[in-house]
């Protein structure tokens, strides 16, 4: 048959029976069915974005990380709730959309690319929204943001360099509000290029223009997904997820889990020139996102879920060993240094049993010292629902608060049958107390017509459960992050 495009029907791999699809459709709903009641005043609107292959990989064995960014926006207006889906309008989508075909490879594998490429920017922009200086920003960490309009979810820029101040190839998907000043921090791993052991660390001021920037170094090119920056310092934990020479060769992802290799703890200050940086090590231990961190003095202290093993079942193990559930089983968990003394090492501290993934806090409290978590939890030592066959993990059924001032944690129990996203806290108003409000996540109800629902918790009372389900009629494709922006901080508000 002539391998022309006009040849290439659309054909996605077989997937085990009851195993996710693509969604790839992009929908508009006036007033979403609700059951119970929207509280009242919860204005704004709820911001989550995930991959969602725009057409089959061009690799079957490309990894869930690689699909196109899909933004949902569920706008809250008296007690109506709209929803509206958009892809983003990438470089890559909108490269891909003209082929009719996925042109780009395997996950951060530029090498597998369909030749003539060169200049266009592979950023799928499938894991964070955040919301700065209006703008809605959608980040995937190999590449700049593309911006997009809030209220309609239209792509404004594909190529994001902040007046061409942006010097960086790449940017975080996991910025970082500060409250006090309304700078946006942020930093770029793999900043020179693939696998390059190049940082730069950006401070973006209020206007949206850079402020600060500094470039370190990193003991080696590990995957830098999150880090954490407080009202003096900033942190980076590297992690043996290692930049892989061997994958790349092979047509394989961008990394590879090597148990051989220390994390290591780096601590700076903010708004020098980097040379202060120091790295602390620590022994294997895999950790992606930060819940919370602020400094004390010379303490600086950064709390993340933390794990002994890969949790990345996607990412193969250097040494071939098989994935550990077990040890994937991630714990929240506050490393901390204190910069007077000579340490070489960082200390780490296990705070509660409960295991889990994907831990958020008040949003208002980035940067500061803060007394609240949110977190998807599982039970692990109930038997897995027979609706969870064919996923690699246990989908998280339960939504987890964390109080580091009494160390305690209270749960709500979704049920079996359910598979839990990421929470987003919502503040009760605009000037209620830390914590004080509600976490909306949405939850994918696998027995009930495979449907997804949002979830609006009242944190008060979390046993309690939704005090409001907003039904959706069909599965909504996967999240990784979401934010949530109050109505009268739109614009036009
Ligand atoms: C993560 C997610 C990514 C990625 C690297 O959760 C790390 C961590 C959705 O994409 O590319
Ligand atoms: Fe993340």
């Amino acid at each position: 048959m002539a391998d022309d495009k006009t040849a290439t029907t659309v054909r996605f791999p077989q997937r085990p029976p009851g195993a996710p699809g693509p969604f790839r459709a992009e929908v508009d709903i006036v007033d979403c069915e609700v059951e119970g009641r929207i509280p009242d005043g919860m204005n704004g609107c709820f911001y989550r974005v995930g991959p969602d292959f725009q057409f089959p990989p061009k690799f079957p064995n490309n990894i869930p990380f690689d699909g196109e960014g899909h933004v949902a926006m569920f706008r809250f207006a008296d007690g109506h709730v709209d929803l509206r889906t958009r892809y983003v309008r990438t470089q890559r989508y909108k490269t891909q959309r003209a082929a009719r075909k996925a042109v780009f490879g395997m996950y951060r594998n530029p090498t597998t690319d369909d030749p003539g490429l060169e200049g266009v920017s592979r950023g799928t922009a499938n894991t964070t929204v955040i919301y700065h200086n209006k703008t809605l920003f959608a980040l995937k960490e190999d590449s700049p943001p593309v911006a997009m309009d809030p209220l309609t979810l239209e792509t404004l820029d594909d190529y994001v360099t902040f007046d061409g101040k942006l010097t960086s190839q790449t940017f975080t998907a996991h910025p970082k509000i500060d409250p006090v000043s309304g700078e946006m921090i942020a930093f770029g791993y793999e900043a020179k290029g693939l696998g390059t052991d190049d940082v730069a660390v950006y401070s973006i001021d209020r206007n949206g223009g850079i402020a600060w920037e500094a470039w370190i170094k990193v003991p080696y090119a590990g995957m830098l997904h999150d880090f954490a920056a407080t009202q003096t310092h900033i942190a980076f934990l590297v992690i043996p997820m290692a930049y892989s020479e061997e994958q790349i060769r092979a047509q394989g992802p961008h990394f590879a889990w090597d148990r051989n290799l220390p994390s290591w703890f780096g601590v700076m200050r903010r708004g020098g020139d980097g040379s202060d940086l120091r790295w602390y090590r620590g022994p294997e231990r895999c950790a992606t996102h930060v819940m919370g961190a602020w400094s004390d003095g010379s303490m600086v202290y950064v709390d993340m879920d933390m794990a002994h093993k890969n949790q990345f079942p996607f990412f193969p193990n250097r040494y071939g060993e098989p994935f550990d559930a077990v040890g994937a089983a991630g714990v929240v968990t506050r490393l901390s240094v204190d910069l007077s003394k000579k340490m070489d090492d960082y200390d780490m501290e296990v705070l509660y049993p409960n295991t889990g993934v994907l831990p958020r806090q008040d949003d208002r409290y980035q940067t500061v010292a803060y007394r609240y978590g949110f977190m998807p939890t599982v039970d692990m030592s109930k038997p897995p629902h027979p609706s969870h066959a064919g996923r690699p993990f246990r989908p998280n059924n339960n939504y987890t608060k964390f109080d580091h001032a009494t160390k305690t944690a209270v749960t709500y129990f979704a049920g079996d049958a359910v598979a839990l996203q990421e929470p987003c806290f919502v503040p009760r108003h605009r000037e209620a107390a830390e914590g004080d409000g509600y976490i909306v996540g949405m939850s994918e109800l696998m027995l009930e017509g495979n449907r997804s629902e949002l979830l609006i918790i009242d944190t008060a009372d979390m046993q309690a459960g939704p005090v409001a389900r907003v039904r959706l009629p069909f599965r909504i494709f996967g999240q990784v992050h979401g934010w949530w922006v109050d109505a009268a901080d739109l614009p036009g508000a």
